[in-house]
């Protein structure tokens, strides 16, 4: 090394505390990022026709975290953190690739936006599903060091690494209620997360005082434990310095800490959201934080010659063009391509292990489900239980997890906060570390705070990172209406569920096939919501003693997808056209068995037990063989799940029909209403049943 260069090193070491080639990777990577963003600018024609958003402004703040990540740690990013992934090592012709959509998109194959990583990549950190939605990693990157936490504490995490969680998230999106289940979760669990909060003082249009009457910095003085942390965004020194501390303190400690970062936004919000449309002299402020002037500015009073920083500027500017050029002729996505990756394969195909064991003795539904999630927890040690109230005090408010958190710990089996949309977006990061989380809803009336997290995060995840990031996710969740439970606990809500790609919805209706489904759900890679209705749970309900069986043994497992027929007509009736069938699942399986003792021999019962994916196959052959199908719900009619299956009975069986498919469910009732009497009007009964049954009979 030359003389004079020596004497700039110590000079820039000095002065910065961040090494010289860290500092000239730094300016290279901010020159390629500014370029880029340039490029796209200049080519709008051709590269706005995917919207996209760059990271113009926020350059430091974002190399400072990716530079200084290490392959063992995990990043939750969000849409503008370009520099963060140029930083980790992504060239600029792969993120082009996405931006242009085409086929060697490193990310999702053409399927999502720029900015929008998947990666699993050795060498690099591990880069999850990246929805779009402002704010929502925050429970899912939780998730993540959550996983961790609870690797490590019952020391299943391989090397001694000590992985770090870094959460990406804009100043707008720190509002969204989801962000504070994450940021109280974080700190009442101690998990090991950095959230970097990037505040460009804009949220699309809205500006920061329109948005909050607080900064991330002061919100997050309000989670007690949380570490908190300013830097100056634009600037590379500080910026790198402040993260360095953060990820040294995280990795130490073993805790929370929020990194806020004041930056200026300097491109387009996205290529369709221009800054000439809502910006105005503030932008001219913005401009004076330009953090590659600035960083230029540093480098040459802290010695780097004009030379050195040309040189290095002109490679990447010539390296963003050449890639931009081979970016433009890369192959399109083969479109025969386009449904792969819905679902990863499940290892679950055939049932095995024995339904009925000669020793096997009766069991309740409830506890079909208590001894599976036990045999799991003992054969698992990464699969862990939570939810409301499933802790060691109560045991679940239906005693489904009696005994669990006294067997296997309190890490393992835990009440969670009353927080749906964690207890289910966690699942997501839980699954890319490694645990295996088994969680619970209290009641389905309560699963809509976590329907966002379900489908943003959990349905397509698979599918946009073309396979890379199936997400492992047993949902139990107790539904169904008896004995007055009221409009708020006694909800159906499949039919919302159904409209969900991406998940897989089974319903067992009796012990057996709860104990068998439970094991499917659990050994799928794929998110799975398991309903389980209240009123079997005891078998208390007149007329579903039945849902109490023989237990199966520990081996027993069904797949998912497969229905069973429950009860047969005679042959005799099939054959002279007296027979129909009813297509149910859940407590519809009890109302049709008791219905159907007023047409002795002449009714099959097909339970579908799954409801996604469904078994069409079992639907087709009981049609073709009784000509006559019944479909019962407990969710009223009106655009229901039932309703559209009966649509696609009629389309695809026509000619096999006598009679026009006939459904019966609820009434048309927004809720289930409190008194019995006035609940017994809305729902269906085994009374009705016999009614329309034999209008069918007799069509
Ligand atoms: C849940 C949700 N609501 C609305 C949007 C539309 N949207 C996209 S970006 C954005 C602003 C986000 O602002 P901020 O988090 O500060 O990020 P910035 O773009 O300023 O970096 C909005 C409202 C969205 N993507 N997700
Ligand atoms: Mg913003």
């Amino acid at each position: 090394m030359a003389e004079t260069e020596r004497v700039i090193e110590k000079k820039s070491k000095a002065k910065a505390g961040v090494p010289r080639q860290v500092l000239l990777k730094a300016y290279e990577l901010m020159c390629t990022a500014k370029r880029m963003a340039e490029t796209y600018d200049e080519n709008r024609e051709v590269c706005s026709k995917y919207v996209h958003s760059t990271s113009r402004g926020h350059e430091a703040i974002q190399l400072a975290a990716g530079l200084q990540l290490k392959p063992c740690d995990y990043a939750s990013l969000y849409y503008r953190d370009e520099s963060v992934l140029l930083a980790l090592g992504m060239e600029p012709y792969e993120l082009m690739l996405q931006l242009m959509a085409k086929r060697d998109d490193p990310f999702s194959g053409g399927r999502s936006y720029y900015g929008h990583p998947s990666l699993k990549r050795e060498g690099f950190p591990i880069i999850p599903h990246q929805s779009s939605a402002t704010g929502m990693q925050a429970i899912p990157a939780t998730g993540m060091a959550h996983g961790i936490a609870y690797l490590e504490e019952q020391q299943l995490l391989k090397g001694d690494d000590n992985p770090v969680v870094l959460c990406s998230l804009g100043d707008g999106s720190v509002t969204e209620g989801e962000v504070s289940e994450a940021f109280q979760m974080a700190v009442l669990k101690k998990l090991p997360i950095v959230y970097l909060v990037q505040d460009n003082g804009w949220g699309i249009s809205a500006t920061g005082d329109e948005m909050r009457a607080m900064d991330a910095y002061e919100y997050a003085a309000g989670f007690k434990g949380l570490e908190r942390m300013r830097v100056d965004g634009s600037d590379f020194p500080d910026s790198f310095k402040g993260m360095k501390k953060a990820l040294a303190y995280v990795r130490k400690h073993r805790a929370p800490i929020l990194v806020h970062a004041k930056c200026p936004l300097l491109g387009h919000h996205t290529s369709g959201v221009r800054r000439e449309w809502y910006r105005g002299e503030e932008l001219e402020v913005h401009k004076q934080d330009d953090p590659y002037v600035k960083f230029e500015r540093w480098l040459l009073a802290s010695g780097e010659t004009e030379k050195a920083l040309s040189d290095i500027r002109k490679n990447a500017y010539e390296k963003v063009v050449h890639d931009y050029n081979r970016a433009l002729t890369a192959a399109d996505p083969e479109v025969e391509d386009f449904d792969s990756h819905e679902f990863a394969p499940t290892p679950i195909t055939e049932e095995r292990g024995q339904r009925a064991p000669d020793s096997g003795e009766k069991v309740i539904m409830v506890d079909a489900a208590l001894h599976a999630v036990d045999e799991i927890l003992r054969n698992h040690p990464e699969a862990l239980f939570y939810g409301q109230d499933v802790g060691r005090r109560l045991g679940g408010v239906f005693r489904e997890a009696a005994t669990l958190a006294e067997k296997y710990g309190d890490h393992r089996v835990f009440n969670t906060p009353i927080q749906e949309a964690y207890i289910v977006g966690s699942t997501a990061g839980m699954s890319t570390v490694g645990a295996k989380p088994i969680v619970e809803i209290q009641f389905a009336d309560y699963i809509w705070p976590a329907v966002n997290q379900l489908v943003e995060e959990l349905s397509k995840s698979c599918y946009l990172s073309k396979g890379k990031f199936p997400i492992q996710s047993l949902i139990r969740v107790p539904i169904g209406a008896y004995g007055g439970g009221g409009p708020y606990h006694s909800g159906s809500v499949e039919s919302m569920l159904l409209t969900i790609r991406g998940i897989k919805v089974a319903y067992p209706s009796n012990a057996a096939d709860m104990k068998g489904l439970l094991k499917a759900s659990f050994y799928d890679p794929n998110p799975v919501v398991l309903l389980e209705h209240k009123g079997l749970y005891w078998s208390k309900v007149p007329g579903t003693l039945e849902a109490k069986t023989i237990e199966p043994d520990e081996d027993y497992i069904i797949p998912l997808g497969k229905g069973r027929i429950v009860q047969q007509a005679t042959d005799e009736n099939i054959l002279s056209g007296n027979s129909t069938v009813i297509v149910t699942y859940g407590m519809g399986v009890y109302w049709a068995r008791e219905a159907s003792k007023n047409f002795p021999d002449q009714v099959e019962i097909l339970d579908l037990r799954t409801l996604n994916p469904i078994d069409w196959e079992a639907i087709v052959s009981s049609v073709r063989k009784h000509n006559r199908v019944f479909v019962l719900t407990e969710e009223p009619l009106l655009n229901s799940f039932a309703e559209s299956l009966a649509g696609r009975i009629q389309r695809e069986c026509f000619k096999e029909l006598d009679a026009p498919v006939w459904l019966l469910g609820a009434e048309n009732l927004p809720a289930v209403p409190l008194n019995v009497d006035l609940e017994r009007m809305m729902l269906p009964s085994a009374d009705k049943v016999v009614k329309a049954l034999g209008a069918l009979m007799s069509y």
